[in-house]
């Protein structure tokens, strides 16, 4: 089976459905055939980038390591799943594979939708005060200006895992 290896890049809020659309992802593209595998941001922070914090150099650090794993898995399309809050660091990210196959995912979720849904009660605590540094909160966080793919609510609300992936497969599909 020969396919060409590529970056699906998926950045947004914590709670934006990052991790959901990757996984879905991931089953869809195995259904088809491909070789594939996500690296998620907060599953990375509990092994491999163990060690990193949340300050800038530590995002940016963490975001470095992905890669390096992803030049090692060549031929494999690799979603990465992450919030990636600035836009220099996602770009330089890009800046390491050919143009096209870089594919970065904007999850377009307003901030106040990600809070109001709070799966794992971390807004919460950093309304409080309790986490500091918190990506919109008291943290920064750059959309993209100018991304492959904007996932979007429709209705005010999220779409199906299946529909946000399937907006992906297009676009794999046709470019
Ligand atoms: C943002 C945080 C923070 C702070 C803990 N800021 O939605 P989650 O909970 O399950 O996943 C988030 C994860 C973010 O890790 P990333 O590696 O994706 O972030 S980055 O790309 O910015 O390095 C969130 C949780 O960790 N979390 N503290 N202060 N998210």
């Amino acid at each position: 089976l020969m396919q060409k290896g590529c970056v699906i890049w998926i950045t947004g809020f914590s709670g934006s459905g990052k991790s959901t659309l990757a996984s879905m992802l991931n089953r869809q593209l195995h259904c088809r055939g491909h070789v594939s595998y996500v690296l998620d941001g907060d599953n990375l922070r509990h092994g491999l980038n163990k060690d990193l914090s949340f300050k800038a150099e530590d995002r940016a650090e963490n975001i470095c390591r992905v890669v390096a794993k992803l030049f090692a898995d060549a031929g494999v399309i690799c979603t990465a799943s992450l919030i990636s809050p600035y836009r220099r660091d996602r770009d330089a990210c890009r800046a390491l594979v050919p143009d096209s196959m870089f594919i970065e995912v904007f999850m377009d979720v307003p901030l106040k939708v990600c809070e109001e849904r709070d799966p794992k009660g971390l807004y919460k605590l950093a309304r409080a005060g309790k986490i500091k540094g918190f990506t919109g909160i008291d943290d920064p966080y750059e959309p993209p200006m100018d991304c492959e793919i904007v996932i979007q609510l429709k209705d005010g609300k999220y779409q199906t895992p299946k529909a946000m992936a399937e907006q992906v497969v297009t676009y794999l599909e046709e470019n």
